[in-house]
């Protein structure tokens, strides 16, 4: 890339860079960003000026690290074009299929059409509130798997021309039992065609526990620490190399053939955040038995749900577990969904626990003979190691129940072959994945997140990871710091609510601990304000670091949309571009395509290795959920932004959305503008019907440690709404909360709080799975306050 400094910013003619950034020229000239970088100080600020679309010069992003921040008039003036330099950019064909490629090239294209008037900018406040452009330094850019946005381009260019020699050669990295057959993919994403189907490397043979474990002890790497393991307490702590896990792992793999699960079989786990997991997961799928994980905090109730519907042949769980200082009886739960179970005629032969002593001591578990086995008294006695089990690349590989419209769970499924692909592939990516980094997911084995992204992916790239027993915040809200210290944690990727929270108990519990390794940080699981994300950044990554922001779901088995960190800039709230192999579009109501800034649904117009092959047992459900509402599309169920710069916004489900006087309001815009004031720590707005409105906006809002409530902040936190989206989208009423209902994966529970706003609170439906059912109670209480 051509570097040279530029003062004079209505001539010039070839890219500019100034300081670490760069940009490009425009013709005519869409943006003036104005930039500084001092080496010394390590302080940069950046301002851009759109003059087609704002008039307005804003100073924005100033990187306060080293208590000092720069003003316009010491920054350079640079010329930000709409056109790339590089002729290989030049050269793309700018079909229906590049769209991103050209929002990539025309990036940003400054004042953009809004063909689709009628829509209401879902996700303007979170793209508005702040456009700033956060750059990578050119020392991580240069070290970057992907180092600027001409090597993604090249690479996002094959993947959408040739999807099948792109993912052919990332998965001849992989070891298979017999190569795949002449036909790479098969998809078919239209109703109207026929059946949905979607195939990958059909006729592959492999396994995927053999590639995590067995590919890696004979690269040599037997010795590096797979896991780390951290007790809730912070004195137990524990680790297994790759040749240790593949052992313990072949254990298990023994008995469980030993007592007649085989291929294709459904094995139901129940388990916390200890090694057994993974070990457990590794185990099924070397032996080609479905894992159908559920998050060790379900109710007996869904456990035995989700028994019922995949039968399985044993359930395996533990006697406790401790989360902080509260003693979870995991078992006690077992127990009675087994009951439950039976009852509706599903009867489960084995309960296989694990004694989890730090919690609870063997002696204390109730036990019924013959069904429940220890297993400390039986798993060491297997053999440690254990012959795979070949699989086509289109076998089952798990099931992950995830909640949908209706009460029923909806069972998804992933295949082998294209999941392990992809899951590695966008792991290596997303987090510039090198092996020297140790790397920490905060997200339970319960979610998906756990199954791509602290299970597969990594122990697929050889990654050394990190997993967390306990709560973030136990003892103390400096533990996930303390952790990152203690076990040199490179790569740091968790939640937004979890960033929000930490962000609330305040700054010194960050700076307590060095955090000198972190050099990647990653979120998930719903959009991240730009508040929150400025504060993961500057303070967490001490404004180092990049962060992933990784938008996905449980369908789409790995990142759809992602930054890559080193490729290009980021900008707090987005997750940027679509990943290698992704068609993004947006469409509108009607299904047609909408082209650059705009706003809409989020669908994917091509299959990726990574998606889900059906729901279990009902593959209408899948064609009617996610095929027919836009015919051709898999959709997202998500409303998504796309702004001038072609950065796309999620704006949360699109079930969330609120109609307001016939203007379509995201609710994580609200919410966003609402944690942009000061004394507000975090929000939650759901739509409650309106005589005259039809929707009204309602805001739960959880304050800032020790700020009172008031009159007064309720009507400038209504101000700082209009302010930022427009007077139609000011609450109609704010809630004090203490706390907000939330999963224990961290997912605001909006039915929840739909049922306390309208006041129908004899309907609000099981709360047991929330991580503090006792929020309910407060929230009715301060209901009329
Ligand atoms: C991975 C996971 C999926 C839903 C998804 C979207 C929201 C996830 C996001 C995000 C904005 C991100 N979501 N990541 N929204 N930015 N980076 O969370 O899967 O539990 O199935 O949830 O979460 O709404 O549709 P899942």
């Amino acid at each position: 890339m051509a570097l040279e400094y530029n003062n004079n910013f209505t001539s010039h003619n070839s890219l500019v860079h100034v300081g670490k950034g760069f940009a490009y020229r425009p013709t005519p000239p869409v943006a003036i960003l104005v930039w500084s970088h001092s080496a010394v100080n390590r302080r940069k600020s950046i301002s851009i000026w759109f003059p087609l679309r704002r008039s307005v010069l804003r100073a924005s992003s100033r990187f306060e690290s080293r208590g000092c921040s720069s003003s316009i008039s010491t920054c350079q003036k640079v010329i930000w074009n709409r056109e790339m330099e590089s002729s290989s950019t030049n050269n793309l064909i700018t079909t229906n299929h590049l769209r991103h490629v050209e929002s990539m090239a025309t990036m940003p294209s400054g004042a953009g059409k809004i063909p689709h008037l009628n829509a209401i900018i879902l996700g303007e406040a979170l793209a508005s509130e702040e456009n700033d452009l956060i750059f990578p330094s050119d020392d991580f850019s240069r070290q970057a798997h992907v180092p600027s946005p001409q090597k993604y381009l090249e690479m996002y260019k094959r993947s959408i021309e040739d999807p099948a020699g792109f993912w052919s050669d990332i998965a001849s990295d992989f070891f298979w039992k017999q190569k795949w057959g002449q036909q790479v993919y098969f998809e078919n994403l239209d109703v109207n065609k026929g059946d949905i189907r979607i195939e990958w490397f059909k006729g592959g043979i492999t396994n995927i526990c053999y590639n995590c474990l067995d590919r890696n002890v004979e690269a040599g790497l037997g010795d590096r620490i797979a896991l780390y393991w951290e007790g809730n307490e912070p004195c137990l702590d524990g680790s297994l190399t790759y040749s240790q896990l593949l052992q313990k792992v072949c254990q298990l793999a023994n008995y469980l053939k030993d007592i007649g699960v085989k291929k294709g079989d459904a094995v139901v786990v129940y388990l916390p955040m200890l090694m057994e997991l993974p070990i457990t997961m590794l185990a099924c799928a070397r032996i080609g038995a479905l894992h159908s994980v559920v998050f060790a905090g379900f109710s007996a109730e869904s456990v035995a749900q989700r028994i019922v519907d995949c039968k399985p042949k044993v359930v395996i769980t533990c006697n406790a577990v401790k989360r902080g200082s509260k003693v979870i009886h995991l078992k006690d739960i077992v127990d009675a969904a087994l009951i439950e179970s039976a009852r509706s005629g599903v009867c489960v032969e084995v309960c296989l626990t694990y004694i989890n002593e730090s919690a609870l001591k063997r002696g204390s578990t109730k036990w019924e003979e013959g069904r429940d086995i220890w297993w400390q008294d039986v798993i060491p006695k297997y053999p440690t190691t254990c012959a795979v089990e070949w699989v086509d690349a289109e076998d089952p590989l798990f099931l992950l129940y995830t909640s949908g419209s209706t009460g029923k769970p909806k069972g998804v499924l992933h295949t082998t072959g294209g999941y392990m692909v992809y899951t590695a592939t966008t792991f290596k990516y997303a987090f510039d994945y090198k092996p020297s980094d140790i790397y920490w997911c905060t997200a339970d084995c319960g979610w998906i997140t756990g199954h791509s992204y602290v299970t597969y992916g990594p122990l697929l790239n050889g990654t050394t990871v990190v997993i967390y027993e306990g709560a973030p915040n136990y003892p103390d809200p400096g533990r996930c710091w303390d952790i990152v210290d203690k076990y040199k944690v490179t790569i740091f990727y968790t939640a937004p609510t979890l960033v929000r929270s930490l962000m609330r108990d305040g700054d010194e519990y960050v700076k307590r601990y060095l955090r000198k390794s972190l050099r990647v940080l990653g979120s998930v699981g719903e959009p991240i304000n730009p508040s929150a994300w400025r504060w993961f950044y500057n303070v967490v990554g001490d404004s180092r670091c990049p962060i992933s922001d990784t938008w996905w779901q449980t369908e789409t088995g790995g990142f759809m949309m992602t930054p890559l960190p080193g490729a290009w800039p980021q900008k707090p709230g987005s997750a940027t571009f679509p990943f290698f192999g992704v068609q993004a579009v947006i469409v509108d109501e009607k299904g047609v395509e909408i082209e650059g800034e705009c706003s809409g649904y989020l669908c994917i117009k091509n299959s990726w290795p990574g998606a889900f092959r059906t729901l279990y047992g009902d593959h209408e459900r899948y064609e009617t959920t996610y095929f027919k509402p836009f015919s051709g599309y898999y959709f997202s169920g998500d409303g998504c932004r796309r702004d001038e710069d072609g950065y796309h916004w999620l704006t949360g489900r699109v079930d969330d959305v609120i109609n307001v006087s016939g203007h379509r309001i995201g609710t994580a815009e609200v919410e966003s503008a609402l944690v942009s004031h000061p004394q507000c720590a975090e929000a939650a707005v759901v739509g409650v019907e309106h005589e005259v409105k039809g929707q009204g906006i309602y805001a739960f809002v959880t304050l800032v440690e020790g700020v009172p409530y008031s009159e007064e902040l309720r009507k400038s936190l209504i101000l700082i709404v209009r302010k930022q989206i427009g007077a139609f989208a000011a609450p109609d009423r704010i809630h004090w909360a203490p706390g907000l209902p939330k999963t224990r994966s961290g997912k605001i529970m909006r039915r929840i709080l739909r049922k306390i706003a309208s006041k129908q609170l004899d309907e609000l439906g099981d709360t047991s799975t929330l991580a503090d059912p006792n929020v309910v109670d407060q929230l009715i209480a301060l209901a009329d306050k």
